[in-house]
């Protein structure tokens, strides 16, 4: 099948659907306490005022922010904002004391609930999904080197033109979006294809902050999952492939080491071997 999304996947229409995923699904941190609001919100503005004064900010650039933020809500960019530059370090934060996987961020397109395939299956996708097809077989384990049984490897990830299902037009449901259940081992086998790296839309609040900065908008390929299993901590988690040219300087800081992958070649595609390690929940 040839793609033909490519004229309409529009910023504001990929925004506005990330906005309204998060506004679903999403507690809002409605119970923060005051004492800590207080704090958070001085300091953050402290910086503001701080950053004003050290580089003598002029009105025109106050409107040009002024501006910016508009269009960000505008454009339904938050989620895509805050994902890209502020949530690698909440996960940084969260993840500190685990032991086992680690783990990095999230991003704006995840959607729950995605198809169940049982411990070895294909994830959905067109006939003739454009892309190289991989193969990943892993095992899912505590801390303690016990194998999880009934654990759940939720993937969801780019096509080969690196497009989201739900976030992109023209893109059935739930393609490349899968929900696997390990063995009595804790073992599962994926059948998928190979994502492309993802570009930050070029039209909106993000694309704009990026051409004015002089960035580049590029995140490398990824895979994302969310491991889970009774009595752990979930992991979630994205898996790089080694040579991407972006591993080194990913628009959303949020590659590790430990998250590169090792394909192997087989076939007219490749394997990929990569277990995940959950850590208890803390009492
Ligand atoms: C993505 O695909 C992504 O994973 C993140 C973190 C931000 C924007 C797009
Ligand atoms: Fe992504």
């Amino acid at each position: 099948m040839t793609a033909t999304h490519h004229e309409t996947a529009t910023a504001a229409a990929s925004g506005a659907g990330a906005t309204a995923r998060f506004k679903s699904d999403k507690a809002y941190g409605g119970g923060t306490p005051p004492e800590r609001v207080d704090l958070l919100a001085r300091e953050v503005l402290s910086a503001v005022h701080d950053t004003i004064r050290r580089h003598k900010v002029t009105y025109d650039e106050y409107n040009a922010l002024k501006s910016w933020l508009i269009s960000v809500g505008e454009d339904g960019e938050w989620p895509l904002f805050l994902d890209v530059w502020v949530e690698h370090v909440v996960e940084d934060v969260a993840t500190e004391h685990r032991e086992g996987n680690k783990g990095t961020i999230e991003g704006p397109y995840y959607v729950p609930d995605a198809p169940e395939q049982g411990s070895t299956g294909t994830i959905p996708m067109r006939d003739n999904e454009p892309g190289t097809p991989l193969t990943w077989t892993g095992q899912v384990r505590s801390t303690d080197g016990s194998p999880l049984g009934g654990a759940k490897v939720e993937l969801w990830h780019a096509d080969d033109e690196g497009f989201y299902s739900q976030f992109a037009p023209g893109i059935p449901e739930w393609n490349l979006r899968g929900t696997f259940t390990t063995d009595g081992e804790g073992r599962f086998e994926i059948h998928t294809v190979r994502p492309a790296p993802y570009q930050i839309p070029t039209d909106g609040a993000c694309g704009k902050l990026i051409a004015a900065a002089g960035w580049h908008s590029w995140r490398p390929a990824h895979l994302h999952v969310k491991v889970s299993a009774p009595g752990h901590e979930l992991l979630t988690a994205q898996l790089y492939f080694p040579g991407d040219a972006h591993n080194d300087d990913d628009i959303a800081s949020a590659v590790k080491p430990e998250l590169i992958l090792d394909p192997k070649p087989a076939g007219d595609g490749e394997t990929i071997a990569y277990d995940f390690v959950l850590d208890p929940e803390r009492s």
